[in-house]
């Protein structure tokens, strides 16, 4: 291993820039004569539409334009879609109701967009957006999840709010399996519905070209490729080749940023309407009702066993939420996943799951670290540590017994897991965390009035979605394959440029890792280009934990050719034939002799080409490919949480977190430790803190800050990260993807801990102090006719 090489703890090249403050965010660009944009939003949950004033808002001071839904549809601006096809399983197609970027004749949720203020300044426009009137006839609404398809209709192509009623999986076998069973364990489940809050809000900013006839649009995006082909191909704003898409620093997304919003079509359209460059910045508490949320199921599961402990069967039926319309371009991606990873890392020979997707009058829901796996993981995992307890069985040895040990092992559910080793990710936890001197640190904790509990978290995701695998029960088989271009300079410097897009996980460190390692060449003669359509040709972007997997995978296919030209032309340098060129550590060498050629002396020849016959070797040394990769990737591993709960209170302290992950080969085991941290950070928030709540009239209650809780650095432990290492057969490098681990392990590590400690299974998420404590009272009797 070199010292910037595979392998290499390797500080984040990219944190320079971002620690002095000169990063480039997407609010840093600022255009001649630039406007700025102010929303004005539905206040109503479900409402028409009755009448839109905007005379007043016209006369005020700076005002540029005040553009509506009703101008929108007249300029014939496409609707937003949603592209992942779901089919229900009386094989209808999903109902997908038209999403206009401003809403025309109705409302559906609080922060709807229905019209837009453009201004000189941004506090212009906030005061002319106050002077808009719209006349709303409130309708009634519904924005709980589990009453949604008993609700007002809300939209007309869809009766019951149904988007989808998918299911997977054998249900008479399973049903069987049930009726065999000697223990079956069932449980109510909330997957807490939660807001993204990336600490950089979202911005796009348009310009329109008029010579050329021509866009520009700087957003915040995590695939500002697929934006592109989205805006152009079915909102019909731009052709491709008359929209550059850039999406310059991002800071943080989690998802959130996958998506193309209605902000970005607007601004687009409002520059070509106004000649005058675009810009809205998102405010904190628009983000709150904008952004798409994350998560929101309600499931009612089971898990059949026999006598000795042996899964036999798994149902779940879940009501996923989606919010308002379908979000464009992936809401049912997190559904998904979520059937498909029911599994876990278990040998279970039957399951049937159910997922009703409905329309509530809430914001769009979508992928959130994790999208559907941190469901998934949350169901299976309450379900094995219950079934532990009630059988008697210790969690850690039931777990053992059902893990899945040889592979390929194909699942019921799709999913085709090509290597693991679960029992040694849970063996190295279970020593690293001291499982055994457990019961004596809960004696003492007991002594000074706390309650201690143990949770596990063995899990399993899938990363780095293969179109293959994605075919099957859905629509469509995505092309999410990914694109490397390897440019040589002639002094042997290199850009890489990749579809993926970073924001915040280091690839222009990790990207950069790996030419090192195959060129010789020092990291800082290496850049990674990214983010931007006329500079990238194509790319899927960034989600998924895709982009070691699959883009890394790309790249290694340009670095291959690359090299295979470079020794070409070292064969000509060198006078060798082909076949005797080694290349190794930066240097050509001729088998068996010492003559010898540095690597900047090949790409200077390459392009200066004086030894070489032209036609035999084309100048120059630049190679790109793609790569689609065979499968996902399978990361796994074993998070455990100790707690200790105060009985008087219901506060939750995490006083010990033990993970380790397998993602196979690692190319930068710090970072890849940092995205744990980050990742488990999610989690816990999740379990303890966050929770987006609607009321009944469909505000968001919990709409800022100061009411949405996020985990600050108290709430969070010292954690204890190790890996092992099983190389995934799925991809040249062996890796396995790493940025969502921690966000879908820990929600049930945390809560398995805390039910362990209060000795009550009936605690939903958030386990707030004031939850945990009355779930301490109302197991209360219960413990005290145990204790008597
Ligand atoms: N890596 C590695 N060895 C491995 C696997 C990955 O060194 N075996 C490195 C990669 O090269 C990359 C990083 O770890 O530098 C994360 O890689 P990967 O797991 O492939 O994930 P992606 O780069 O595709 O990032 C997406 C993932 C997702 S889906 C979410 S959500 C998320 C996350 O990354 N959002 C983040 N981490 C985030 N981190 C920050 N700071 N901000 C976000 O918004």
């Amino acid at each position: 291993m070199s010292a910037t090489g595979i392998g290499a703890a390797v500080r984040r090249k990219e944190d320079f820039r971002f620690i002095t403050g000169t990063g480039h965010y997407t609010d840093d660009e600022v255009r001649p004569g630039e406007t700025r944009a102010v929303f004005v939003r539905s206040p109503h949950a479900r409402a028409k539409i009755n009448s839109i004033d905007a005379s007043a808002a016209k006369k005020m001071p700076g005002v540029v334009a005040v553009l509506t839904g009703a101008e929108l549809a007249a300029d014939k601006v496409g609707n937003l879609i949603c592209g992942w096809m779901i089919t229900s399983k009386d094989g209808s197609p999903m109902k997908m109701t038209p999403h206009p970027a401003l809403a025309a004749d109705t409302v559906n949720y609080v922060g709807d967009a229905v019209a837009v203020v453009i201004a000189e300044t941004q506090a212009q426009a906030r005061d002319a957006a106050e002077k808009v009137k719209i006349d709303y006839q409130v309708l009634p609404s519904v924005t709980d999840t589990a009453k949604a398809k008993a609700g007002p209709q809300i939209h007309e192509v869809a009766p019951k709010n149904t988007i989808y009623e998918w299911s997977l999986g054998d249900a008479k076998a399973t049903d069987a399996a049930f009726a065999a069973a000697k223990h079956v364990t069932k449980l109510d489940i909330v997957n807490n519905r939660l807001v993204p809050n990336a600490i950089e809000p979202r911005v796009a900013l348009a310009e329109y070209d008029a010579g050329n006839d021509s866009l520009t649009l700087w957003n915040t995006s995590q695939n500002p490729h697929v934006a592109r082909l989205v805006i152009s191909a079915f909102v019909g704003i731009a052709p491709e080749h008359k929209l550059r898409v850039i999406a310059p620093d991002v800071g943080g997304g989690f998802g959130s940023k996958i998506f193309i919003y209605p902000e970005e079509v607007v601004c687009l359209w409002a520059a070509r309407k106004t000649r005058r460059p675009v810009k809205w910045t998102s405010e904190r508490s628009e983000a709150f009702l904008c952004d798409a949320h994350g998560r929101d199921h309600v499931t009612h599961a089971e898990l059949a066993l026999d006598e000795h402990g042996k899964i036999l069967a798994l149902r779940a039926h879940t009501i996923a939420n989606l919010g308002a319309y379908m979000s464009t371009f992936s809401s049912s991606v997190p559904t998904y996943l979520y059937a498909t990873l029911l599994s876990g890392q278990y040998d279970i020979p039957q399951i049937y799951c159910e997922v009703d997707a409905v329309y509530t009058n809430t914001v769009p829901v979508d992928a959130l670290r994790g999208a559907g796996r941190p469901e998934a993981t949350f169901v299976v995992e309450r379900l094995v540590e219950v079934a532990a307890r009630q059988m008697g069985i210790d969690p850690a040895d039931l777990r053992r017994r059902n893990f899945i040990k040889s592979f390929p092992h194909q699942t019921p559910v799709i999913m085709a897991y090509d290597a693991g080793d679960y029992n040694a990710s849970l063996k190295k936890a279970l020593e690293l965390a001291d499982v055994k001197g457990f019961n004596k640190r809960k004696r003492d904790a007991a002594r000074h009035g706390k309650l201690r509990g143990l949770g596990y978290s063995t899990y399993i995701e899938a990363c780095g979605i293969a179109p293959s695998q994605a075919v099957g029960s859905l629509g469509c088989g995505v092309g999410l394959w990914e694109s490397a271009e390897v440019r040589v300079n002639p002094t042997g410097s290199v850009e890489v440029l990749t579809g993926c897009h970073a924001h915040g996980q280091g690839h222009e460190t990790t990207f950069a890792q790996l030419v090192s390692e195959r060129l010789g060449i020092p990291i800082e003669n290496i850049t990674v280009v990214h983010g931007d359509t006329d500079k990238v040709q194509f790319g899927m972007g960034t989600y998924g934990s895709r982009s070691g997997a699959v883009g890394m995978s790309a790249l290694v296919k340009a670095l291959d050719k690359v090299e295979a030209k470079a020794k070409k032309v070292a064969s000509h340098v060198l006078e060798a034939s082909e076949s005797d060129i080694e290349f190794k550590d930066g240097k050509f060498t001729v088998a068996g002799t010492d003559k010898s050629a540095a690597w900047g002396d090949i790409t200077l020849q390459a392009y200066v080409a004086h030894k070489l016959p032209w036609g035999d070797v084309e100048p120059g040394l630049s190679e790109g490919a793609f790569y689609d990769p065979a499968n996902f990737t399978f990361p796994a591993g074993c998070h455990i949480c100790e707690v200790e709960v105060d009985a008087e209170t219901g506060k939750t302290e995490i006083v010990n977190w033990t993970a380790v992950d397998d993602f196979g080969t690692l190319i930068n085991p710090m970072i890849v430790e940092g995205q744990v941290h980050g990742g488990v950070a999610h989690g816990i928030g999740q379990a303890l803190l966050e929770h987006a709540v609607y009321d009944k009239d469909g505000q968001l209650v919990t709409g800022s800050l100061m009411d949405y809780a996020m985990p600050h650095a108290h709430d969070l432990p010292s954690f204890k990260v190790e890996t092992t290492e099983t190389k995934t057969p799925s991809n040249p490098l062996g890796l396995k993807g790493c940025g969502e681990a921690g966000a879908i392990a820990a929600p049930a590590a945390v809560i398995n801990a805390i039910t362990d400690a209060i000795g009550s299974e009936e605690l939903t998420m958030p386990a707030t102090a004031n939850v945990v404590w009355s779930a301490i009272q109302r197991a209360q009797p219960a413990r005290q006719a145990a204790a008597e």
